[in-house]
C-alpha cells in the first residue's frame, strides 16, 4: 500500500500519467493510457484507498490533492483526445481523397465547337459580300415553313422533308423547322425589297444518323431580293464564296433541279475537297460533290409574302453548315460532330 501522506506520491503518479498521456499516439492507445492513469486499477486509484487510514484532517487535504491531480490528468487526456481525433480524420480524408479531374489530353480553356466556328466563318464570308445575318424561331408554324414556301398541305413535295410536329396547337400547326427558308419568309413579311439576308441556324428532320445525315443539322440560307436580279447574279454569288471559303481551287457548278420555292432550280456542286476533282469514295468518282440548292424565287412565294415580281426578282440557295466542315476537314462520318467526344473536338 503506497504512503499517502507522501506528497511526492501523487506528483510523481500525476507526472508519470502525464507522461503516458503525451507518448500515447493514436485514440485507441489513448484509451488504453486512460484506464491507466484514472481509471479504477490506476496509481492514483490505489492512493485514494489508502487515505481511509489517516486521520481525518490530514484525508481531506491528501484527498484534494489526489482529486486535482485526477482532475488535471483527465483535462489533458480529453484535449489530447479531441486533437488526435482531428489529426486522425484529417489523415483519413487525406488518404480516401479521390481525384476526380478529367485528364484532358491538352488542358487548358474551351473553345467553340466546329459547327460554331464553321457558321461563324460562312456569316463572314457573306457579310464581306454585303449580306446581313438574320436569325428567327426554331419552333415555327406550317405557314411559314411549308404554305408560304409554295408547298401546301397535301403537295407531295412535303415528303421531301421528314418533319418534327409540335403538340401546341391544332394538329400539324407547329413544328420544328425542317430548314432555315422561314425566317426568310419573316423577313419579306417585315421589310421591303431590296433584301440581302443569309440565316443560318439549326433546322431538323426526322432523319436516323448516318455518315452523311444527322437529325439535328445546320444550314445556311441566302436571298436576294432586287430589281433585275438574274440566274447569272446567283451563280456568280456560289462561285465568289466558294472560292472565299473554300479556297481558289475548288469551284461550283449547278444542275438542273426541283424545289417548290424556286424556279428555275439547281443543285450545288463543288469539286470535291478530298481528291481535289480526280474521283475518290467520298464523291463515288464524279470528283464533284453535291452542297446544297439554289434557284429563282418561285412567283407564288413572292405572291404568300407580298411582294410584286412583275418589279422585284429574287435568287435563293441553301447548304449545310455541317457538310462545308465535313468536306473542309475531311470529316468521314458526320456523327462525330454530336458526340462530344474531346479529342475529337479538340483538333480544331
Ligand atoms: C425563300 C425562297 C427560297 C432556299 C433554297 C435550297 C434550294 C436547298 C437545302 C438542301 C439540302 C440545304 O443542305 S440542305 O439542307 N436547300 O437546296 N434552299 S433553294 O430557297 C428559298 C428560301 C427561302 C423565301
Amino acid at each position: 500500500m503506497p504512503d499517502v501522506s507522501d506528497v511526492s506520491d501523487v506528483a510523481l503518479a500525476e507526472t508519470e500519467g502525464q507522461a503516458r498521456i503525451d507518448a500515447a499516439d493514436s485514440v485507441e492507445a489513448l484509451r488504453a493510457v486512460e484506464a491507466e492513469v484514472v481509471g479504477r486499477r490506476s496509481r492514483l486509484a490505489s492512493l485514494q484507498q489508502g487515505l481511509a487510514g489517516l486521520p481525518p484532517d490530514e484525508r481531506r487535504s491528501r484527498g484534494r490533492q489526489l482529486n486535482e491531480a485526477r482532475a488535471r490528468l483527465q483535462a489533458s487526456l480529453d484535449l489530447r483526445r479531441v486533437e488526435m481525433g482531428k489529426s486522425e480524420r484529417r489523415a483519413r480524408l487525406e488518404s480516401e481523397r479521390l481525384d476526380l479531374t478529367e485528364v484532358l489530353p491538352r488542358p487548358g480553356p474551351g473553345h467553340l465547337h466546329l459547327v460554331t466556328q464553321t457558321q461563324a466563318e460562312l456569316e463572314d464570308v457573306f457579310v464581306g459580300m454585303g449580306f446581313t445575318v438574320a436569325e428567327g424561331p426554331e419552333a415555327e408554324t406550317d405557314w411559314h415553313n411549308f404554305e408560304a414556301l409554295n408547298i401546301p398541305p397535301g403537295h407531295p413535295a412535303r415528303s421531301m422533308w421528314d418533319t418534327f410536329y409540335l403538340r401546341l396547337g391544332p394538329p400539324g400547326s407547329t413544328l420544328l423547322r425542317a430548314h432555315t427558308s422561314p425566317v426568310q419568309i419573316r423577313v419579306m413579311q417585315s421589310q421591303p425589297p431590296p433584301i440581302f439576308i443569309v440565316a443560318p441556324g439549326r433546322a431538323y428532320r426526322r432523319d436516323t444518323p448516318d455518315a452523311r445525315h444527322l437529325p439535328v443539322f445546320h444550314q445556311i440560307e441566302g436571298l436576294v431580293v432586287d430589281r433585275g436580279v438574274s440566274f447569272a447574279d446567283l451563280s456568280g454569288t456560289i462561285e465568289a464564296f466558294t472560292t472565299a471559303y473554300f479556297g481558289p481551287a475548288i469551284h461550283s457548278r449547278l444542275r438542273p433541279s426541283y424545289f417548290p420555292f424556286t424556279e428555275p432550280s439547281a443543285e450545288y456542286e463543288i469539286n470535291c475537297t478530298i481528291c481535289r476533282g480526280a474521283g475518290c469514295r467520298t464523291c463515288s468518282g464524279t470528283g464533284w460533290v453535291e452542297l446544297g440548292g439554289a434557284g429563282m424565287v418561285d412567283p407564288n412565294v413572292f405572291a404568300a409574302v407580298g411582294i410584286d415580281d412583275e418589279e422585284w426578282s429574287g435568287f435563293a440557295f441553301g447548304f449545310g453548315i455541317d457538310r462545308c466542315a465535313q468536306m473542309r476537314h475531311g470529316i468521314a462520318d458526320m456523327r462525330v460532330l454530336l458526340d462530344n467526344d474531346i479529342r475529337f473536338l479538340s483538333q480544331f
